[in-house]
């Protein structure tokens, strides 16, 4: 263990003081996959000690939000996947405060709260260590036996796209070696398409959409055409198969004939990294089931959180099934269409330069929720010039939502898309920041063009330096 995780695990030793001693505790966290497993995570952990709680979610942690938080009859806020922006704004609260975050903080940390952050240590939250896994570091510290829900953090490090390299790393593969060695996770080489557990084959392949891949994606006959070049039956006894019902060469001969196509299509490598690499099988759930891989467990949850349902999410991680996992189900299907649609949108509509930024006004044609997540995917398209970071911005009441992503080519270059975002937006009376490579904020409607000028100007210091 590094210097740096032994100082996050001391941290974490302290972080827990206040919580043995709480009773009735508030837990809030983000709406999104890796913020429903951190939440589930903290759920048990503090039923385990016998604490009393409810859980909130938030779209995101703007000042305003604070004030609305109950806080009466309770005597701990445990803030799971966010906090970290708001620490001065936090000590005003009256209960004791714990953060278990790993988006860049905008500040020192603060002596009246007990904040976790693995960017305190010198530990790098955007591809080490996810929400769920800071949680997780601190349930485990609580208690050993939280190591039981070492899967959810692998779910929720998966979902916030930490294993985009090809792999876990960091933390995250700490916590993963672990979980292999406890029969909760098994690894494997892999496509990861969405759908190996669930979907028929030529289905799995034309709702690809991360990668997005010309040709394939939404193109059905393509993808029969390409499986039944190799001589592989869609159908065995009457039913479709699926991916996890091929065998190896079958499964070799799709994979190199769609790697193929995506060069001919002028995919880079780095995406095609994104399509080939390790899987994670959640070894409790029921094998053909969304719930079986982490990649397809988080985009469930997202497709619950991203559109109000965050609960339903919730209760999925905590164990229930049936009626719940329906629920889910069905909003999957809508999730899906919603981002096939935003992609081509991107592309027909395309972006605009600025100098070194490209950005595409979405209005109210993507949900504020989903916007980042189809502007990271638009970054894999042909389409689209990687070598700009791409701000979405998309309507948000009377607000304006500002989905950032970039990639590491960029992040190489100096370009730092949380600390430009958190700067951009103050300057406009608005909020952000997030992590190097993925950045999101809100800011008012009147100050779209001033917020990009001031956004392409510091993100053009950046290179600079
Ligand atoms: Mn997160």
């Amino acid at each position: 263990m590094s210097t740096e995780q032994k100082n996050l695990l001391k941290q974490a030793e302290k972080c827990i003081e206040p919580i043995k001693k709480a009773e009735k505790a508030l837990i809030i966290s983000h709406i999104d996959a890796d913020g429903l497993t951190s939440a589930a995570i903290a759920s048990k952990a503090l039923s385990r000690e016998g604490i009393k709680h409810k859980i909130d979610f938030v779209k995101s942690l703007e000042p305003k939000k604070i004030k609305e938080i109950k806080k009466h009859q309770i005597d701990l806020i445990l803030f799971t996947d966010l906090g970290s922006s708001l620490t001065p704004q936090l000590k005003k609260i009256e209960p004791d405060i714990v953060i278990c975050d790993h988006h860049q903080p905008q500040h020192e940390p603060n002596e009246k709260i007990w904040e976790l952050n693995p960017h305190h240590h010198g530990i790098n939250g955007s591809t080490e260590i996810s929400g769920a896994s800071t949680t997780h570091t601190l349930a485990t510290t609580l208690n050993p036996e939280n190591q039981e829900t070492a899967d959810l953090a692998i779910v929720g490090s998966v979902g916030d796209i930490q294993d985009s390299s090809g792999k876990l790393i960091g933390i995250n593969r700490e916590i993963l070696k672990k979980a292999q060695e406890n029969n909760i996770i098994k690894t494997k080489k892999d496509i990861r398409l969405f759908g190996k557990q669930t979907r028929p084959i030529h289905k799995l392949l034309e709702y690809s959409s991360d990668p997005y891949i010309p040709g394939i994606t939404g193109k059905e006959e393509n993808c029969i055409k390409l499986i039944k070049n190799q001589n592989i039956p869609l159908k065995k006894e009457g039913k479709w198969r699926r991916w996890i019902d091929l065998n190896e060469k079958e499964k070799k001969a799709i994979v190199s004939s769609l790697i193929n196509k995506a060069l001919e299509k002028g995919i880079s490598e780095k995406m095609i990294n994104r399509l080939i690499g390790e899987v994670y099988i959640l070894q409790k759930e029921k094998p053909g089931t969304e719930l079986r891989d982490a990649s397809e467990y988080s985009t469930l949850l997202n497709a619950t959180a991203r559109y109000n349902h965050s609960k339903t999410g919730l209760q999925l991680c905590l164990g229930k099934r049936n009626q719940v996992y329906k629920e889910a189900k069905n909003l999957l299907k809508n999730h899906r269409k919603n981002l096939v649609d935003g992609i081509k949108y991107i592309e027909q509509k395309n972006t605009q330069k600025l100098e070194n930024i490209q950005y595409i006004d979405c209005e109210n044609k993507i949900k504020d929720t989903i916007v980042g997540i189809v502007a990271g995917m638009a970054l894999g398209s042909n389409k689209i010039n990687r070598n700009l970071p791409i701000i979405a911005l998309a309507d948000k009441n009377e607000d304006k939502k500002i989905s950032a992503r970039t990639t590491q080519k960029m992040i190489y270059k100096g370009v730092n898309l949380g600390e430009a975002i958190a700067q951009a937006a103050e300057t406009v009376n608005g909020n952000g920041g997030g992590h190097n490579i993925a950045a999101g904020a809100t800011i008012p409607k009147t100050k779209q063009k001033q917020f990009l000028k001031k956004l392409d100007n510091l993100i053009t210091n950046q290179i600079k330096n």
